[in-house]
């Protein structure tokens, strides 16, 4: 077979049950969307092109299901995600003693920590933003576009007008590549200021069909956290800083009601499981839905430092009125009447309290 036949899903497929070869591609860590295809198809590109390669995402595998744009992606072009390499797949034990030539696609300077790889070399950068003139051997494109998909689409397209294209093109691999565009784009509305030209232009060559439904679907599955467990909304969107009494984190969750939150399966063990996992000495977490702004307390245990009276200053810039105690676990729960406190303004105040 020749290898422009080959199709992604079998490429991923075929990568997943080998050894890791010693190209690699690796996207940033916050492993969005953009992320995600971009590192897949790039390495698809290259695997075709020059070498065999692989794609390796920036996270654990476990985290994968709090990104709900994702997986959502992920489903609709039916790739499995046991078909994709992640930071802890056993596999990436085999290349920590290699010689690696990385690719780094979505983000331009390489952190050692996430591969911890003896040697290696960055021998290309496809990126969309700012130059951290970090060194790389090889092939460096960075530009300030919306999405680093349109500089992967754009190799693409070129291979296309080429005479004798070197890659199969097929138009699942058009619509992941179109999926973050549109949403980094927001959906390619220049008012909103991260739109360029070349995302009109990269999405224009895919030639995507219904582009306002795809982008429907995409902002949908993105706040959609039906699907999440407890303890995968917890760390979904949580920060953390220290104070002399301790680890606090404040999660923020948007979607449910404090009641239904309430009502979700496992909820203590896995409010538990989160809390010991980051030795957690205080927990709050603040739940959105709509207008309505809510806020839980939970201390770990052998803590007692939250109380009504330690909170009441602010409960008065938050506007906190209790709701209720939460029994087993002595959780306070207030609805947050301040409901342009976001996390910006309530962690600090925590902060500044509990180091004051
Ligand atoms: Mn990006």
């Amino acid at each position: 077979m020749s290898r422009k036949l080959v199709k992604m899903l079998t490429f991923l497929k075929s990568r997943a049950d080998k050894t890791l070869p010693s190209s690699i591609v690796l996207g940033n860590n916050a492993c969005d969307l953009d992320s995600v295809v971009s590192s897949i198809m790039y390495a698809y590109f290259l695997d075709a092109t020059v070498e065999p390669t692989s794609p390796v995402l920036c996270i654990p595998k476990k985290d994968v299901t709090l990104r709900t744009e994702v997986t959502f992606m992920l489903d609709k072009l039916k790739i499995p995600i046991d078909d994709l390499i992640f930071l802890d797949s056993p596999q990436i034990s085999d290349i920590q003693y290699k010689h690696i030539r990385l690719h780094l696609v979505d983000h331009n300077k390489y952190d050692n920590s996430y591969l911890n790889l003896e040697s290696f070399e960055v021998a290309s950068i496809v990126d969309h933003h700012s130059d951290e003139n970090s060194p790389c051997t090889g092939y460096k494109k960075i530009e300030r576009v919306g999405s680093c998909a349109s500089l992967i689409t754009s190799l693409f397209k070129t291979d296309q007008s080429s005479p004798n294209p070197a890659v199969s093109f097929t138009d699942k691999m058009r619509l992941f590549l179109a999926g973050p565009i549109l949403l980094d784009s927001v959906n390619l509305d220049f008012s909103k200021g991260r739109t360029h030209q070349v995302d009109v232009e990269m999405f224009e060559f895919l030639s995507i069909p219904d582009r306002d439904k795809l982008f429907e679907e995409l902002t949908k599955a993105k706040t959609d956290t039906s699907q999440l467990s407890v303890y995968d909304l917890l760390r979904k969107d949580c920060k953390h800083f220290s104070s002399k009494e301790g680890q606090v984190y404040i999660a923020s969750l948007f979607g449910p009601t404090w009641e239904q939150f309430a009502a979700m399966p496992n909820l203590i063990e896995d409010t538990q499981k989160f809390v010991s996992e980051h030795d957690i000495n205080v927990l709050i977490v603040m739940i959105r839905s709509d207008e309505l702004f809510q806020l839980l307390l939970t201390v770990a245990h052998g803590t007692h430092l939250i109380s009504e009276d330690c909170i009441s200053d602010i409960t008065d810039k938050l506007e906190l009125v209790k709701l209720q105690d939460y029994q087993p676990d002595s959780w306070l729960v207030y609805e947050q009447l301040n409901i342009k406190a976001s996390r910006k303004v309530v962690l600090p105040l925590f902060k500044s309290w509990l180091e004051g």
